[in-house]
């Protein structure tokens, strides 16, 4: 066994002056909950960024994320340095996964090069409810973790290469 998830940076990232959005989803809401509380008590307690500066707001499922994402940081003023966006996706019997599962990814993925704005994927793409709980820290097993810590390390460490400068 072994820790799940991003360890760590060696480097003590410091955001206390940068500007954070969790743009989370309804669909799921008590999994996705868990996570938007791993990501947010994170930004806070790991990193000092400061609760006026964390920006939480909320879309219909994970199929609206990117275009939620895209307009939130197209009209934010200050700029965002990172925005976090979280879902919950859980297959079904039918193809919705798959189709929701490839649009969002690359949706987010877009967004984020388009704006150059750092948009950390923080969507569960699960097989079944067990996985997603696991995922969120709310499972029975031994090593459940919740991946909303991972998510704000991401857009901690994005939004500090941000600042500072890329080729540095
Ligand atoms: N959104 C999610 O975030 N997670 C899901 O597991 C999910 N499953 C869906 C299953 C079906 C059959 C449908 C029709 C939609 C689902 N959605 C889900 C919602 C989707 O992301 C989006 O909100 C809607 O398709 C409207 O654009």
């Amino acid at each position: 066994m072994f820790t799940k998830g991003v360890t760590p940076s060696e480097t003590p990232y410091d955001g206390s002056e940068f500007r954070i959005l969790i743009l989370h989803t309804r669909w799921n809401l008590p999994v996705v909950e868990a996570l938007v509380t791993g990501a947010r008590e994170t930004l806070l307690s790991e990193f000092n960024v400061k609760m006026e500066n964390i920006s939480i707001k909320d879309v219909p499922g994970s199929y609206e994320l990117p275009f939620a994402a895209q307009e939130f940081i197209k009209y934010s003023d200050p700029k965002f340095n990172a925005v976090i966006c979280i879902g919950v996706l859980i297959k079904g019997s039918t193809m919705h996964f798959e189709y929701i599962a490839e649009a969002t990814a690359h949706g987010i993925m877009r967004v984020g090069l388009d704006t150059r704005t750092p948009c950390v994927f923080g969507v569960l793409t699960c097989l079944t409810d067990e996985q997603a709980l696991e995922r969120a820290g709310l499972g029975e097993s031994p090593s459940k973790h919740n991946h909303g810590i991972d998510w704000a390390r991401c857009a901690v460490e994005l939004a500090v290469r941000g600042q500072q400068g890329w080729p540095s």
